[in-house]
């Protein structure tokens, strides 16, 4: 019974001697050095080559590196569990980066850095509160509205089913999407890349804000429209955005993005779970599989989350 790390550009080495200090006796290949393809049964993946899940016949369970399973889930031969990996720091770690984002907006954090570049002494008006409104309100965006309740905003949720949340006004289903937009001042993204979020946030979508909006996309690059972004910042519909994710990474040097005054780029860091919670979360749904047990963060292949 073997374990493989497929995680090509990645410390696979590094992941296996946390997993080795868990469990001396596991048995672990990093890919592309799989010598015993036919005793894999459990790999642990992040944007895996193509194809190369079907070189394993006795593959049970597939664990993605990250809580985003999108690209894994057409990956995953028949019969195989696809489980992901949500740990308390990404969590925290996302709830910090939202909050962050929302606060360097509003006390307008690079502009007194430009001035401080220039010399400049000029104290800026600053906002307060405010509507905000999280979409998917799953481990993250629940995290997130548990990170704001007590700061003075008020919350809006949407998810895909109804969702009743302590200190939130929730919407669900695109029959409520417009009545979720109608009046945010920020705006935050934390949904799964699926085919019914893929491009989800187009000039129609923008259209629906209710009064300018403080976008931070941190769910999936395709779920972005840029250009329709654009247009959104230039038409006024948007006041600024926080961008995490993109359509391709890194971001190409050519992307009008990164020169825009009102988009603040971070280079797919939200959040990030640690080497050592890697490793407790993939020995414990390994021991899960071993046992028989049931198995932590299974992905529902009908919704593909
Ligand atoms: P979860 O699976 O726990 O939650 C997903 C949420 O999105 C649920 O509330 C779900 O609704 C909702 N949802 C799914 N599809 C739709 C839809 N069509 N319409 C409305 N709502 C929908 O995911 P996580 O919170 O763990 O993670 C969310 C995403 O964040 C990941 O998939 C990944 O893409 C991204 N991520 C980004 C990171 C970064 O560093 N930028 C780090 C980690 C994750 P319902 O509750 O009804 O099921
Ligand atoms: C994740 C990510 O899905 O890092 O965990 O984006």
């Amino acid at each position: 019974m073997s374990l493989a790390i497929i995680m090509p550009g990645r410390n696979g080495e590094g992941l296996a001697e946390r997993l080795k200090a868990l469990d001396g006796g596991l048995d672990i290949q990093i890919w592309p050095d799989i010598e015993r393809p036919e005793a894999v049964e459990f790999a642990l993946c992040w944007q895996p080559p193509q194809g190369v899940l079907g070189d394993f016949p006795a593959l049970k369970v597939v664990q993605s590196l990250g809580a985003g399973v999108d690209g894994l889930t057409e990956a995953i031969p028949l019969g195989v569990t696809l489980c992901r990996t949500v740990s308390p720091s990404l969590k925290t770690d996302m709830r910090d980066y939202v909050l962050l984002a929302i606060l360097a907006e509003q006390r307008q954090w690079d502009a007194m850095a430009a001035d401080q570049a220039q010399g400049h002494w000029q104290p800026r008006h600053y906002r307060r509160g405010g509507v905000v409104g999280i979409m998917g309100l799953g481990e993250l965006g629940q995290a997130v509205a548990a990170g704001l309740a007590g700061l003075g905003f008020q919350l809006k949720g949407w998810s895909r089913t109804l969702k009743r949340l302590p200190a939130m006004e929730t919407f669900h289903g695109p029959e409520q999407l417009e009545d979720f937009l109608a009046d945010l001042d920020y705006l935050i993204c934390l949904l799964p890349l699926t085919d019914q979020t893929r491009g989800l946030m187009d000039s129609g979508f923008f259209a629906k804000l209710g009064k300018p909006c403080y976008l931070i996309q941190a769910g999936r690059g395709p779920q972005l429209v840029e250009a329709d972004l654009r247009s959104a910042l230039d038409q006024g519909l948007l006041r600024g955005a926080c961008l995490d994710v993109f359509d391709v990474e890194p971001l190409p040097p050519s992307s009008p993005l990164w020169q825009h005054p009102r988009v603040r780029i971070t280079p797919h860091c939200a959040s990030v779970t640690s080497g050592k919670e890697l490793a407790k979360a993939v020995y414990h749904n390994y021991l899960a599989m071993c046992q028989g047990l049931a198995l932590d963060q299974v992905v529902d292949p009908e919704q593909g989350y």
